[in-house]
Formats: C-alpha cells, structure tokens, sequence
C-alpha cells in the first residue's frame, strides 16, 4: 500500500507542526515540498482552499487543517492539559498580532507594528508564567500544546531576533530554545527541493 501524501512547506509554521507530530508517530509519508505562489495541481484538486499543509491519505481521505493532521497522526498520550485553549488563543490572537507585526504594511488600518509586538508579549507572558513551574506547556514532558505553538514563538522571535532576546521571559527563551536545538525540530526542517509532477517519491522522515 503507498504511503500519505504529504504537501508541505518548509517555513510554514502549520507544516511545522505537522511535520513534527508524523516524526513523533510511526507514520512515513510521501513529502512534497510546496512553493505558495506555485501550487501543485493536484494538491489544489484534493484541497482547493490551497493552504499547506494537506495530507492526503490511502483511502483517499484529504486532512487539510494542521491541527488535524497532528491529532490524525499522534497517540492519546499527547493531548495532555488545556491545549485546545492554548492553540485557540494561538491560532487566533496570537498569530493575529504576529502577522501585523511582522508584516506591517500589509494590512490597512491596524495599530503600529510595535503595538502589535506588545500585544503578542501579553500571550508569551502567560506561557512565561507556565513554563516557570514547569518545563512545558502542560507539564513536565513535551505535549500537542508544545508542537503546536513553538513555531510561532520561533516565527515572532525571529522577527527581531536581538530584541527577542533581551525580553525578561526567560524560561520561554529557554523552552524555545531546547525545543529549536531538538533532533526533532532538525529532522522537521530538513531542506527539500520543491516537488515537481514526475519525481522521484520522498519519504518522510
Ligand atoms: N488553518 C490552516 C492554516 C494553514 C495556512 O494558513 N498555511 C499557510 C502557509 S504558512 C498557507 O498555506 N497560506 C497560503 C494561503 O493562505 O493562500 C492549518 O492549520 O493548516
């Protein structure tokens, strides 16, 4: 039997997360690396909203959403805590000001890129106060909540890597860091080309 097929983009924080829960399963799927501007034909015929990641299973079952990717893919031991909250307010307030922070100018009446940082600080701040008490999101081991919502932490703290860094939240640069130094997080980022009709299939991991 094939394996899934997964459309995937490398920098995207969705795929990310996505790609990290199939490396903690036992999972191989085929990887297609996808460039936004040029979107796979058939990846827009199994999924025509068009966003990354979609996977696309055997039996002909399209998952197009990463969070139901990652719940399709991870076992229960994973849903640990209130991550249906923290991804909530991730998914929705956070890579809100993430997004006008980072691209500014491309959005029409919003507040100062800086408002917008400091709004995003206010989220970070209550991981912060977690993750004082404890090593990860929801406890003392890795969980869904972590997966899900380190990308995005890495995302906003790349923005302005230097200004990041001098926040006084150091057990979320902490957190970020082990998890951005992890085999895991490495073996996710692996570099491919993009996927063209008529390759070569490329198992992932
Ligand atoms: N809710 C979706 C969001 C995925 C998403 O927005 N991915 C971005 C790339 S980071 C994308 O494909 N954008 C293309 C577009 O919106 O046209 C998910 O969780 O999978």
């Amino acid at each position: 039997m094939s394996n899934p097929i997964l459309y995937s983009f490398r920098r995207c924080p969705y795929a990310m997360r996505a790609r990290m829960s199939l490396l903690e399963s036992d999972v191989e799927v085929e990887l297609r690396e996808v460039i936004l501007r040029d979107r796979p034909e058939h990846m827009m015929e199994i999924s025509p909203k068009g966003t990354v990641p979609v996977l696309l299973l055997p039996d002909g079952t399209v998952i197009e959403e990463s969070l139901d990717i990652m719940l399709w893919s991870l076992d229960e031991s994973w849903l640990v805590g209130d991550w249906k909250d923290l991804i909530d307010v991730n998914d929705g307030d956070f890579k809100h000001h993430l997004d006008r922070y980072k691209y500014n100018n491309r959005y029409e009446n919003v507040l100062s890129s800086e408002e917008h940082r400091e709004h995003a600080v206010s989220i970070l701040k209550m991981y912060e106060e977690r993750l004082s008490n404890q090593a990860y999101l929801c406890g003392d081991s890795i969980s869904l909540a972590d997966l899900a919502l380190s990308p995005f932490v890495r995302q906003f703290a790349n923005t302005n890597r230097a200004w990041f860094d001098q926040l006084p939240l150091p057990h979320l640069l902490n957190w970020l860091e082990g998890i951005l130094e992890s085999h895991l997080f490495k073996a996710c980022m692996v570099k491919h080309k993009q996927w063209q009709n008529g390759d070569e299939p490329i198992s992932f991991p």
